[in-house]
C-alpha cells in the first residue's frame, strides 16, 4: 500500500513542531497534535534560539507554526500554514490507522 509519510526504510517519519506559547496558530496546531495522539517534538523557537536558526536555515523563514517532516532518508519536508499542517496530521494519522488494519 502507497504511503507517502513513510520513508524508503518504511519507517514513520520523525515529526517537528516549531512554535511559542503565545501564538495562537500555534496553539490550534498544539491542540489538533493533542487531538491526534501522534508524537510530534515541541521545539519552542522563544526559548531556544538554535530552533529559531535550524527554522530559517531549513524552511526559509521565521513563521511559526511549522512542521518539519523528517522521512530519515535524508529526505526533509517543511511545513508552513497551520491549517496545511492540521490536514497533514489528519492524513498521517489515518494512514496510520489503515496501515495497522492492514498489516
Ligand atoms: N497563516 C499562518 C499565520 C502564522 C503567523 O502569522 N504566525 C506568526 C506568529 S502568531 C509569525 O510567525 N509571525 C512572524 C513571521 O511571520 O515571521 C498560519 O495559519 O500558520
Amino acid at each position: 500500500m502507497k504511503n507517502d509519510y513513510l520513508s524508503k526504510t518504511n519507517r514513520p517519519a520523525k515529526l517537528s513542531l516549531y512554535h511559542y506559547q503565545s501564538c495562537p496558530f500555534c496553539v490550534v496546531t498544539r491542540k489538533a497534535i493533542d487531538y491526534t495522539g501522534i508524537e510530534v517534538s515541541l521545539r519552542d523557537i522563544r526559548q531556544e534560539s538554535r530552533y529559531r536558526r535550524e527554522l530559517i536555515a531549513g524552511g526559509g523563514k521565521a513563521q511559526v507554526p511549522c512542521l518539519l517532516i523528517d522521512k530519515g532518508d535524508g529526505e526533509q519536508q517543511w511545513l508552513y500554514e497551520s491549517l496545511e499542517i492540521i490536514n497533514f496530521l489528519r492524513s498521517y494519522k489515518d494512514e496510520a490507522i489503515i496501515n495497522r488494519a492492514v498489516a
